[in-house]
């Protein structure tokens, strides 16, 4: 495997490299304003060159792995580093207790959420999304295999923005909306049984990164299209990136289909609704509309794209639309007739630099976006926004946060906390003074704590309610090097458990808590706000209950059978069946235990056949016994002393001839 002519470059050289690329595309703060032939020029360099040092420094540091905190690199301004190690404040939760909060993690490309109790951190169970899971049997099962088959049959997802239904702008406790960023997709998740339900491919899009349903009552769901391609994506235009596209989707959460979709300038990355039903906010990091880094890193200034979605909705009845795929698709470039009236669909709001998150804080007034490669997070005021002719002019705050800033999170008290990837800290400041200080103003900044390392997403708890509870925080860090056992090279991500109180108190690390690549984004729900199943309620699915009395073998043609059993402590309700080389069985089972948490699973040796059976639910599998022989079915639970006898026997007599 080893390549003896390759050449070994010196890791040096790489550091050097990636420290001159990212010197040269961070922006400072007071980006110039477009030149008349669109054209921007840099400003301003003597401000922040001694910044720039400082990033040199923790870039190579950081890079090398010879990792410190990072407050040695503030130089100066506004807000003292914290340097904390859990002292004080107890996340605990004592055996037997329950956790105060449920928090939902995306999974990244494991393709499933994780259900972390807060404030223990303690894993309370996983939900299989776009993977499969053979504990539950998700992807094994009939219908659950159906589901994946029909939404494009990959064997994994990119899961990353976890989203809770709403009804008033509250957390309604019915469904958990995510994209998957690989194929274009958005699932649903039932939160009475934590199970997905439904996964719609959305046509014409290959990437959804973005996802936000619209407050306060969840009338869609959107998807926001990263990757500009051709539309329709059948070969034509090829190397043509000029006429490659990026839509917005709104899919209807109760189908699940797609209603329409915006083209767009530039691309978008990541969305958030406002709070009354009107605006969803788009963040976007190539308006160059470039293939190569260099080309999407040229502009100072990106466009932030403000979906109007009543006037979107306005165009589609007015028919002002052209299909692809047998989807509205509405025109909301910069030159589309439907943007040049005193409604326009789409405004387009300048914003420096690549800027990567748009959240919205709990009143539904300013739309905060992360500038990434500019050190600011730019401000939106979302009131004046439908009156302002130059969109620009929504724009009423932009402090300097500090280096890389990616996502913010908010605690309901005025204040704004925002994760900055290069400096590896959460910083803590005021908005309504960020809105009264000056562009580039450090004063609006309260405070920083360092975590460990590079901050993605940042969240408090309901921050994206109207109301959140504040108290908790966490800082979804990307790299965790040094802070757990090495576990060769692939090492976890860290999730750092802040405490923040009320706003009024110093932020507080409380915890590290190790996660498997890779989460990018949670979201907090009280936990009375969820009403999980404990048994199922046959009611809620399709499947024939299975009685004791009901379990035999049918024969339903001549190269196939219907098994039915049921499941108990600690039997099948058949010892055995026999069926012929080469029918294709369809097995039912039915749990017929009626008490929480006792699990039977159904495993069957060299059929690559496992599931699990909750308590009252029906699951089938259908499958082909193509060798003749004896197969155990055994329980994958352990569900009582008896447990490992639990077992039935397929016998699959040799076909004849
Ligand atoms: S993205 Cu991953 S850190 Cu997909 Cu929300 Cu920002
Ligand atoms: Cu049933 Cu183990």
């Amino acid at each position: 495997m080893h390549d003896d002519t390759a050449e070994v470059r010196d890791p040096t050289d790489v550091v050097d490299e990636y420290e001159e690329a990212l010197d040269s595309v961070l922006s400072d703060v007071d980006a110039p304003e477009p030149d008349d032939d669109g054209g921007v020029s840099l400003g301003l360099p003597g401000l922040s060159l001694n910044r720039r040092d400082f990033v040199k420094a923790g870039v190579a540091a950081g890079a090398m792995g010879a990792v410190a905190g990072c407050s040695s690199l503030n130089g100066g301004g506004g807000g003292q580093a914290t340097e904390s190690g859990g002292g004080g404040v107890d996340h605990s939760v004592a055996p037997g207790e329950h956790d105060e909060y449920y928090g939902f993690w995306s999974g990244g490309h494991s393709g499933e959420l994780r259900v972390i109790g807060i404030p223990s951190m303690r894993e309370l169970t996983r939900i299989p999304v776009f993977n499969t899971d053979c504990a539950s049997g998700y992807g094994y099962t009939d219908d659950t295999k159906q589901l994946l088959e029909d939404s494009g049959g990959y064997s994994w997802g990119d899961n990353h923005h976890p989203n809770l239904s709403e009804t008033d702008g509250d957390y309604d406790g019915e469904y958990l909306y995510v994209n998957d960023k690989a194929n274009g997709r958005i699932a649903r998740v039932n939160l009475t049984y934590f199970e997905t339900d439904a996964i719609t491919d959305v046509p014409n899009m290959q990437a959804i990164h973005g996802c936000t349903v619209l407050s306060p009552d969840t009338k869609y769901v959107f998807g926001n299209g990263e990757f500009r391609a051709p539309l329709p994506n059948d070969g034509r235009d090829l190397d043509d990136p000029d006429s490659y596209t990026a839509l917005f989707a709104a899919v209807d959460p109760e189908s699940m289909e797609t209603q329409w979709q915006v083209k767009v300038d530039g691309n978008l990355d990541i969305n958030d609704s406002g709070k009354e039903g009107r605006w969803v906010i788009a963040s976007a990091y190539n308006s160059e509309e470039a293939t190569s880094i260099q080309g999407m890193t040229r502009d100072d200034r990106d466009d932030v794209k403000a979906f109007d979605i009543p006037a979107i909705e306005q165009a589609v009845e007015n028919g002002n639309y052209e299909e692809v795929n047998g989807i509205p698709i509405v025109d909301g470039t910069k030159e589309s007739p439907l943007n040049q009236g005193d409604r326009p669909i789409v405004k387009y709001i300048p914003t420096p630099k690549s800027p990567h998150c748009v959240e919205v804080e709990p009143n539904g007034d300013y739309a905060m976006v992360a500038g990434k490669l500019s050190p600011t997070v730019t401000i939106i005021d979302l009131n004046k926004l439908p009156e302002v002719e130059d969109p620009a002019d929504a724009v009423v705050g932009r402090p300097r946060v500090g280096l890389g800033p990616l996502h913010t999170t908010f605690d309901g008290n005025g204040h704004a906390y925002t994760s900055l990837f290069i400096d590896s800290q959460a910083v803590k400041w005021d908005i309504e003074a960020a809105v009264e200080a000056e562009e580039g103003s450090e004063e609006p900044i309260i405070e920083r704590q360092d975590v460990h390392y590079n901050p993605g997403h940042i969240q408090a708890l309901e921050a994206m309610t109207t109301d959140p509870d504040g108290e908790w925080l966490v800082s979804l860090n990307k790299l965790s090097k040094d802070r757990f056992l090495p576990v060769g090279p692939i090492m976890p991500d860290n999730d750092q458990l802040i405490h923040i109180g009320q706003g009024e108190k110093e932020m507080e690390l409380v915890a590290d808590h190790p996660a498997y690549p890779e989460p990018h984004d949670c979201v907090f729900a009280h936990k009375d706000k969820i009403d999980a199943k404990k048994v199922y309620d046959p009611e809620d699915y399709e499947e024939t209950y299975i009685t004791e009395e009901a379990s035999g073998v049918e024969r339903t043609g001549e190269n196939s059978v219907h098994v039915k059993m049921t499941t108990k402590r600690s039997e099948y309700g058949l010892p055995d069946f026999t069926v012929q080389e080469g029918d294709e069985v369809r097995l039912t089972t039915t749990n017929i235990e009626g008490i929480q948490d006792i699990i039977h699973g159904v495993a069957i040796p060299e059929h690559d056949i496992n599931y699990a059976v909750a308590p009252q639910d029906t699951r089938e599998v259908t499958f082909t016994a193509d060798e003749p022989g004896v197969y155990w079915i055994y329980c994958t639970f352990f569900c009582s002393a008896l447990h490992l006898e639990m077992r039935s026997r397929m016998l699959v007599e040799p076909a004849e001839g």
